[in-house]
């Protein structure tokens, strides 16, 4: 089962890349794809879509457009899609790195919740709907 991340701007100023893929590589979770982007305004309000009428809106798509990423495609080897999601969202931890348990990225790296320093795909319909915003299909590989 194939899932977004974008390592956000405070990931890539900070010089926190490394540390936070090394996070699912040992949990044995491969790369699929991965690259350095800056985001412009078109791609940040698709991937953003659902967020449109909160009152943070225009503040992540600021934040995300601010400067460079790191967007990846993780592959889980599970037949479950939903189990895949859970594994992935529990590797990242909770949405506020206040509220996110050590251990955790964004419980280890984070600080605000507007600075979370990682986006993760919330389920694999999204995964669907994201990993085409950042990657063309010949970007991805199976290995
Ligand atoms: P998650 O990233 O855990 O799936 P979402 O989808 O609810 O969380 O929120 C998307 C992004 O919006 C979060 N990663 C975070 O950066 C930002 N965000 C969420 N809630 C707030 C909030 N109350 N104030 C500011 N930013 C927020």
């Amino acid at each position: 089962m194939r899932s977004l991340i974008l390592l956000k701007p405070w990931a890539v100023s900070r010089g926190l890349v490394g540390e936070i893929l090394s996070r699912f590589e040992r949990r044995g979770i491969k790369l699929a794809g991965l690259k350095l982007v800056h985001v412009n305004r078109e791609k940040a309000e698709k991937l953003y879509l659902v967020h449109k009428d909160k009152e943070f809106y225009e503040g992540l798509i600021t934040h995300i457009t601010s400067s460079p990423v790191v967007a990846g495609v993780l592959d889980v080897p599970f037949d479950d899609p939903d189990g895949a999601v859970s594994l992935i969202r529990k590797i990242i931890g909770a949405t506020d790195p206040a509220k996110a348990e050590v251990g955790t990225i964004r419980g280890d790296y984070g600080l605000r919740i507007d600075r979370n320093v990682i986006h993760a795909s919330d389920s694999p319909k999204s995964a669907e709907y994201e990993i085409p915003i950042f990657f063309n299909g010949d970007e991805l590989v199976n290995y």
